[in-house]
């Protein structure tokens, strides 16, 4: 075995987007790609030198490959252990939980988390940093700079692969490689914040038809031991459950979209009480009840509402937190806690300091993340726990009535993202501008008899530490009753993706239960007037409404 020094071109965009960095399989596969990027990681992270560093991934295609490159050079790195789940696998949260539990000095993530993978699909790498969390933009801003510069990476050459299959301890060189069971210390955790007793008790009910459905992703192993080993949910209401490297060719991303036959079983059909879905690397939720599907915003909003009926948060909630885009229901919740809400800019980075400081205990976003201070990731798993921790206690209510009342006290967001994907990227940035430009006379104007007050690009102030982030996304806003906001997407691989965000507000019980889309329709036709995107890109719909 021996340490080398290997010569390597600079490439162009290793940028990390809104979750580390993402791009086709086919790019990761160029050689001294994959190795640029993470010998810029560890340059830029001294402090993994000496200290333990947690290596994962959602089993995509390339992750066990990956993970051997990245197990070398750790080794040439001065690491001194690298704890890795078994076959290379840790969900997102997983991640997070080992990385805190162990005193992990970081983690590295290998996902691109809702993408399809394969050969043809998408791959991606995330550093997350001492807290579990995301590593904050001053840092991927770093490891940016340092992939334009780099010239040489470090790797130990070895005899072969490192075993990945059996728990237990390996050496490269003089740095030790721990293969632990995946799930044990994300089911302990999840164990010690939900009422197991009650939740099994639902579960065990013949009148109670529940189905999880882990879309051949990282969460199979996570939902077989928690909802059928600890909970005994019957071992077929964990559909799909076995994790495949292109993920049985699925898109999976849990929403009405792309997991269509489980959304027709619950929503449309009504067959299931409770049913859930979680994506490929397990941080993202969708929870369906019958004849209805919770929009991740208003679950954040029900989560927050009902926290004290889940042990871990028996205490209270020190206050919560939501992605700009998503809608505003968690604030109304929030001022009736009187406790403080949070409008941070998409993606989980932004939440890891406010957790860290104590001002928020739930976090979540529109696009299926929830979450609280137990890790520093959103949590799909966490959030079904939740869910059925609530069904079990509130006797006699089921999903939809949990919703209405919900509604009833706090008034409805009605809420609907559309996406515009793999459209050219001038055009979209042609779209945006239009907006842009009109952005300082929107107020005042009619939008379906509501009145613009206030249009903005949106920007934030971190209040722990103080860093801003800019150009977070096109806002315009008629006071308390509707909001619209369009930005691109950061975690796309082809083209751009624009996203527009509809957001109205329906205090009125005999008027919230009316079409989504048909109460977004004036927010949805001004959007189209002052972006003009059906007209320049030529499309007549969005490809994905959620
Ligand atoms: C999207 C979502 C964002 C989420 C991010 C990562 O980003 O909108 O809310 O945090 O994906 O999710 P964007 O920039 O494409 O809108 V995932 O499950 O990577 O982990
Ligand atoms: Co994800």
């Amino acid at each position: 075995m021996s340490l080398r020094e290997v010569a390597t071109p600079a490439f162009e965009g290793q940028k990390p987007g809104t979750s580390g960095l993402r791009k086709k399989v086919t790019v990761f596969q160029q050689p001294g790609y994959l190795e640029s990027f993470v010998q810029a990681v560890f340059d830029c992270a001294p402090e993994l030198q000496g200290g333990t560093l947690v290596l994962g991934g959602d089993g995509r295609f390339f992750n066990r490959s990956a993970i051997q490159i990245i197990l070398r050079m750790a080794a040439a790195n001065g690491i001194d252990r690298v704890l890795v789940g078994q076959g290379g696998i840790l969900s997102t949260p997983a991640a997070s939980a080992v990385i805190r539990r162990h005193r992990a000095r970081g983690g590295l993530v290998l996902s691109a988390s809702h993408n399809p993978g394969g050969p043809d699909g998408d791959f991606g790498i995330k550093y997350n940093i001492a807290n579990g969390g995301p590593a904050p933009e001053a840092v991927t801003e770093a490891i940016y700079k340092r992939t334009q510069t780099i010239r040489h990476y470090r790797i130990f050459d070895t005899d072969a692969p490192v075993n990945l299959d059996a728990i237990g301890n390996r050496k490269i060189g003089n740095m030790t490689v721990t293969v632990i069971d995946p799930v044990d210390d994300y089911a302990v955790l999840l164990g010690g914040l939900f009422d197991f007793d009650a939740i099994r008790a639902l579960l065990a009910r013949k009148d109670f038809r529940f189905r999880f459905d882990a879309m051949h992703a990282v969460t199979g192993p996570y939902a077989k031991r928690l909802l059928v080993e600890m909970l005994g949910a019957p071992a077929k209401s964990v559909i799909n459950a076995e994790p495949l490297e292109d993920f049985g060719g699925g898109h999976p991303d849990p929403n009405p979209v792309y997991a269509p036959e489980l959304y027709k079983a619950a929503v449309l059909d009504g067959e299931l009480d409770f049913a859930a879905a979680s994506d490929g690397d397990g941080d993202r939720n969708m929870i369906l009840g019958k004849g209805i599907a919770v929009t991740p915003s208003d679950s954040l909003a029900v989560l927050a509402a009902n926290a004290t009926l889940a042990p871990g948060y028996a205490k209270g909630i020190a206050g919560v937190a939501r992605s700009m885009p998503t809608s505003r229901a968690p604030d109304a919740v929030a001022r009736a806690l009187k406790i403080e809400c949070f409008e941070t800019p998409t993606g989980w980075k932004f939440f890891g300091n406010l957790l860290d400081a104590g001002r928020i205990t739930l976090c979540g976003e529109e696009s299926y993340g929830t979450s609280s201070d137990h890790v520093r990731e959103k949590d799909g798993l966490w959030a079904v726990l939740f869910w059925l921790n609530l069904l079990a206690v509130k006797r006699g209510e089921t999903v939809l009535s949990i919703l209405q009342a919900h509604w009833k006290r706090y008034g409805r967001h009605y809420y609907s993202r559309h996406d515009y994907e793999a459209v050219d990227a001038r055009q979209a940035t042609e779209a945006l501008n239009r907006l842009r430009a009109a952005l300082p006379s929107l107020p005042g104007q009619k939008v379906g008899g509501m009145v613009v007050t206030a249009a903005d690009d949106f920007a934030y102030r971190d209040p722990v530490d103080g860093s801003e982030s800019k150009g977070q996304g096109l806002r315009v806003i008629c006071g308390e009753q509707a909001r619209l906001i369009a930005r691109l997407s950061g975690t796309g691989t082809e083209g751009a993706t624009v996203r527009l965000y509809f957001e109205l507000f329906e205090a009125d019980p005999a008027k919230q239960a009316d079409d989504v889309q048909a109460r977004l329709q004036p927010l949805i036709d001004f959007a189209e007037i002052q972006t003009g995107l059906r007209k320049i890109t030529g499309r007549a719909a969005p490809d994905v409404i959620t």
